[in-house]
């Protein structure tokens, strides 16, 4: 089994390259930006409660996040893997999804891990705001804040990973189809 972990500061390419590993290798998606928008949109009481987190660039409680991504493990047992988008964002969030996949005997195989410059992230997410609606996209204090809580709280996954020989670093700048292949091509060997 395939578990790919698809890191990255807001705005590096994450939703984006997981639809080409999505394709190259059949793998199940597990956005945790994406279910919590869902969870929202359908007015659910978990929604409701990450909404306000999200729309401020904070991180949503550790606890909401990891029983969402636990029920969604546990009912898509038969699968060639996963691609976790977005998750774990903390160092607890990725000690919690170790303990669920060894469970399983099914390790993280790879952390994918894309670098983007601050300016190109601000400029990306501000133009998908023009277009997608997020709150959290159209204010430029917003996505910094993001910046910031990902250097402070997510960036020292890293280090999680990096001794486990698990980490691999790749230059998120340019054409979507030059990274995709980058990444696939890291992905073939793992
Ligand atoms: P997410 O939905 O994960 O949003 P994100 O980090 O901003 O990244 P996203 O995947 O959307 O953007 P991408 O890099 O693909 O999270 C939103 C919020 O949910 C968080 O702030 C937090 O509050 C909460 N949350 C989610 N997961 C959580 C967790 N585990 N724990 C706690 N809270 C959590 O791409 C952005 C744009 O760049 C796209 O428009 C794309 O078209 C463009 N782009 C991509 N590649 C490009 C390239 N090479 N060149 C030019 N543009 C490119």
């Amino acid at each position: 089994m395939l578990n790919l972990v698809l890191f990255g500061p807001p705005g590096a390419g994450k939703g984006t390259q997981a639809e080409f590993l999505i394709k190259s290798f059949g793998l199940d998606h597990l956005s945790t930006g994406d279910l919590l928008r869902s969870e929202f949109a359908a007015g659910t009481k978990l929604g409701l409660e990450a909404k306000s987190y999200m729309e401020k660039g904070e991180l949503v409680p550790d606890e909401v996040v990891i029983g969402m991504i636990k029920s969604k493990l546990e009912s898509n047992k038969d699968t060639k893997g996963f691609i976790f988008d977005g998750f774990p964002r903390t160092v607890d969030q990725a000690k919690a999804l170790d303990e669920v996949l060894n469970e399983n005997a099914t390790p993280i195989s790879g952390m994918l891990s894309l670098e983007v410059d601050k300016q190109e992230l601000i400029n990306r997410l501000l133009s998908r705001g023009k277009v997608s609606g997020r709150a959290d996209d159209q204010d430029q204090s917003i996505i910094e804040n993001r910046i910031n809580v990902y250097n402070e709280k997510t960036l020292p996954l890293i280090e999680y990973y990096k001794p486990q020989g698990k980490h691999f670093g790749i230059n998120g700048m340019g054409s979507i189809e030059d990274i995709a292949g980058k990444l696939i091509g890291i992905v073939e060997k793992l």
